[in-house]
């Protein structure tokens, strides 16, 4: 039975009857598929030091202790009521929010909470197989506390889908558990969920930059008229920065022990290689893929579905409150375009063009973290700098999407895309070299593997040796 103890809420689920019964419905799918698809090999025997949200103060994030991951307590949260606000944007701008969901835009929001709730179990899904290749008990703990936050988000479209859709919502929440990342006949619906994520350089950069892509579209639903998604996807923000700092200070860690061993040697690539570490160019590599999959996690640069969104409130920008003009029905937006094998620039209507409006913002926000990263580089005294590729650059959706372009926007033919992508990309080799020094998990208290350095802290002021992730006997 689902009671406030199971399931930590601040939605009164116990009085709700209808709503209690579908979750008790759903709850054993959803704990069959984490079993079946969540962290593989620490299911049974392991109990990992974990912090629950139990509320949504600022202390209800207090709550540190050590459970098995399938006896996590996933919970739904909201942030506190605000009453009388207003829709923020929009054609109904300064107009009541909306606690139920209007008829005219039921679909619409349906398409946005199911993309939104489809991206979480398959992140889990994407990292199952991360802890036998850990660096270390500190990262194991930060993977499986991302992933059961994942989960809880997953709990958080769910909820809404539940007490929003009726009927349909409890099908589209069942579709979440049914569709898998990377499968053939079901896939998750956006690409960058399909993508597989073999490695810790892979996780720290899926984590820096796609979920950082969590960060943005989080922000503009947080803005919706929609008052309970708006408010769910508020709560949903204060784990998503937890996440990035996962991400962040991974990749600064694993910079700081090629700086080293940099310093050790030559400040070869192959002397970096040769003593375990990952080189400068490798770490570039996977850079550039994940930074491009999230720029096409924003959408087309022109897309009608954006306007619409726009236009009856549902998805709001990034801090709304921060612009002047929260109509636009007449402003324009600069796009650059590539026609004939031309670059040049285009005015496009703003509504239209929202999807690159966020995407400004999220280039923005990740270039801040590449920048505190060449911090490191600098501090060691290397003239290396680590880049965002041009937004251009391997891109799979949108109108930059079938052309080639190099990492700093120039337009390329197929065959010189060919010769140079294993430069600019992840190749078989670099996925082999990172296999081969990964292939023995780290599970010794206070020890790291040799490609990255020990975090500055450990997890609620814990020592970095803390035993973070327990065998059971
Ligand atoms: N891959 O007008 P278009 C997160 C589809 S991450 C595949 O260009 P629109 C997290 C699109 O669905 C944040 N398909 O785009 C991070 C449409 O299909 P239909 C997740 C794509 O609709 C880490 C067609 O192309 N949240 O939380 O303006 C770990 C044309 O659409 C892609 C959201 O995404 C793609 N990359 O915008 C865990 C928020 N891009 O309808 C979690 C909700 C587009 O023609 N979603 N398509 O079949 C949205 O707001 C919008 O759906 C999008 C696309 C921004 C994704």
């Amino acid at each position: 039975m689902i009671s406030s103890e199971r399931i930590p809420n601040n939605v009164d689920l116990s009085s709700n009857k209808r709503l209690q019964r579908a979750l008790e419905h759903w709850q054993p799918k959803y704990l069959d598929w984490w079993r079946d698809m969540g962290p593989e090999g620490f299911q049974d025997h392991h109990q990992v030091f974990l912090r629950t949200a139990i509320s949504v103060d600022p202390d209800g994030w207090a709550n540190f202790e050590f459970v098995k991951l399938p006896d996590y307590r996933w919970g739904i949260f909201l942030t506190e009521f605000v009453a009388d606000r207003t829709i923020g944007f929009g054609d109904s701008f300064g107009k009541p929010v909306w606690q139920e969901v209007p008829g005219e835009f039921r679909n619409q929001l349906r398409r946005l909470i199911v993309t939104q709730g489809d991206t979480e179990p398959a992140s889990v899904e994407q990292q199952r197989q991360l802890g036998a290749k850990c660096p270390s008990l500190y990262d194991l703990r930060n993977l499986f506390q991302v992933n059961v936050e994942e989960g809880r988000h997953l709990w958080a479209m769910v909820y809404l889908l539940h007490s929003y859709f009726g009927r349909d919502g409890r099908d589209e929440a069942e579709e979440l558990l049914a569709r898998t990342s990377g499968n053939r006949d079901k896939p998750r619906i956006l690409e960058a969920f399909n993508e597989p994520i073999d490695n810790w350089l892979d996780f720290f950069m899926f984590t820096m930059f796609t979920d950082r892509d969590g960060k943005s579209q989080l922000m503009s639903l947080s803005e919706s008229s929609l008052d309970p998604l708006a408010r769910t996807t508020r709560f949903m923000l204060t784990e998503e920065a937890h996440h990035m700092f996962v991400g962040e200070t991974g990749i600064s860690r694993i910079l700081e022990r090629t700086c080293q061993l940099m310093k050790e040697s030559r400040g070869l690539a192959e002397d970096v290689r040769r003593q375990g570490g990952i080189e400068l160019e490798m770490i570039q590599r996977h850079l550039n893929f994940w930074f491009s999959r999230s720029l096409d996690l924003h959408g087309s640069e022109v897309s009608s579905n954006a306007a619409s969104y726009f236009a009856n409130g549902l998805k709001g920008r990034a801090r709304e409150e921060t612009y002047e003009d929260h109509r636009i029905t007449d402003a324009v937006y600069e796009l650059e375009v590539y026609e004939d094998g031309r670059l040049s620039r285009q005015e496009v209507p703003m509504r239209n063009a929202m999807n690159e409006v966020l995407r400004d913002w999220y280039c923005g926000d990740c270039l801040a973290g590449v920048e505190r990263w060449n911090k490191i580089l600098e501090q060691y005294g290397f003239s290396d700098r680590l880049h965002l590729p041009d937004r251009k650059f391997g891109r799979g959706i949108g109108i930059f999407s079938g052309f080639y372009f190099d990492p700093k926007g120039n337009p390329v033919s197929a065959k010189e895309w060919e010769r140079c992508k294993n430069d600019w990309l992840p190749a078989q080799a670099d996925k082999d070299y990172l296999k081969s020094i990964m292939v023995e998990p780290v599970y010794k208290p206070g020890v790291f593997a040799n490609y990255i350095a020990p975090p500055r802290r450990g997890i609620n002021r814990m020592p970095i040796d803390y035993e973070y992730v327990r065998t059971e006997a």
